[in-house]
């Protein structure tokens, strides 16, 4: 009779191969590796984007800082912040890109193309690097995995510079939609708002995450969850303040204190949630496997129809590449 041991299992006469380890082998590979998660803002000026941006970091990364902040100056680059997060022994490296606001000027055409050139610049740069012939085994992710879109808590419906903007945006990344200081519209407006803006993106076919056809059986009760929620009614702020003895984030006026995380005063830890908790893996992924596939493959396709020449019976293309790789 067999003994238990290492190669055999105790089950008599069954030999142990070990496949149920493939999983735990998996999990530390990851973990070693780590992950990358690149968020990118973007909306109108003075909308609040780098307060949220700063308010994701404080809120989610450090809550050492304390005080009141000096007040931010209006963003005129492209400035991406990184940061490096451990928690139970899984790495995460979470990177937000902060960007100039738009739609300031009287003729606003052509005012999103800045975003949407960095957004497939990311995605050039990872092609570039995966067609190397000596590629790196793990190639840098810049590739924005997740777009957050500033409505302007006007009350009313999307202008029509929202829908140019987000009609360009949602077919090159997964975009999710918030509505920016919503500390500014009543609850009744808020929710009136909400519905208006969920109307609006169906009317103009504007598909925001998490996108229906692509979920999963499991996903579906989640998803329909944060649907109904969407556009996530955010609040941003840097400043601490004492509440009970506790430091909270949040923003005072004469009447009270609007605190950032409070799911009952706005949406913000529903929104980050979203992102951090409990979507990360899926935005991540469903960047590479459809966004990132789209430009990939249009990028390839539009390469292979300028074919160059054949130049003594060689692609010239293809030896530029060769010769490049070599570099
Ligand atoms: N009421 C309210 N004000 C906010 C909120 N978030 C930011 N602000 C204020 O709005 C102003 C503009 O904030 P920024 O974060 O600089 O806005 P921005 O969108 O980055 O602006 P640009 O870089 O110029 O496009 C500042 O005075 C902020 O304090 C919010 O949630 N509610
Ligand atoms: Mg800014």
């Amino acid at each position: 009779m067999p003994q238990a041991g290492p190669g055999v299992s105790p089950a008599e006469g069954v030999t142990y191969v070990g496949i149920d380890t493939l999983q735990e082998q998996t999990r530390l590979k990851a973990l070693r590796r780590g992950y990358t998660f690149n968020l990118l803002v973007v909306g109108r000026s003075g909308l609040g984007k780098s307060t949220l941006v700063n308010t994701l970091f404080k809120a989610s990364v450090s809550r050492r800082k304390s005080g009141l902040e000096e007040p931010l100056p209006s963003t005129t680059e492209v400035k991406t912040e990184s940061s490096s997060l451990n928690e139970g022994g899984v790495r995460l490296n979470l990177t937000i890109t902060d960007t100039p606001g738009f739609g300031d000027h009287i003729n606003n055409e052509n005012c999103w193309e800045p975003i949407v050139s960095y957004i497939e610049a990311q995605y050039a740069r990872y092609l570039e690097e995966e067609q190397k012939v000596n590629r790196l085994l793990h190639i840098p992710d810049s590739r924005i995995h997740c777009c957050v879109y500033f409505i302007p808590p006007t009350g009313h419906s999307l202008s029509s510079l929202d829908v140019e903007v987000l009609q360009r945006l949602d077919k090159i990344a997964n975009v999710v939609p918030v509505i920016a200081k919503s500390d500014t519209l009543t609850l009744e407006e808020r929710v009136a708002f909400k519905e208006r803006i969920r109307a609006d993106l169906s009317d103009h076919g504007i598909r925001v995450y998490p996108l229906l056809e692509y979920e999963d059986s499991d996903d579906a009760q989640e998803n329909s969850k944060i649907r109904e929620r969407l556009p996530f009614a955010v609040v941003g702020s840097t400043a601490w303040h004492e509440v009970h003895g506790k430091k909270l984030l949040g923003r005072r006026s004469n009447w009270g204190l609007v605190e950032v995380e409070n799911k009952s005063h706005n949406d913000f830890a529903y929104m980050r949630d979203m992102l951090i908790r409990t979507h990360m893996q899926d935005l991540i992924g469903s960047t590479a496997e459809r966004h990132y596939e789209n430009f990939r493959r249009s990028r390839l396709f539009s390469k292979a129809s300028t074919k160059a020449p054949i130049v003594n019976g060689q692609d010239s293309n293809h030896m530029k590449n060769l010769n490049e790789s070599k570099i």
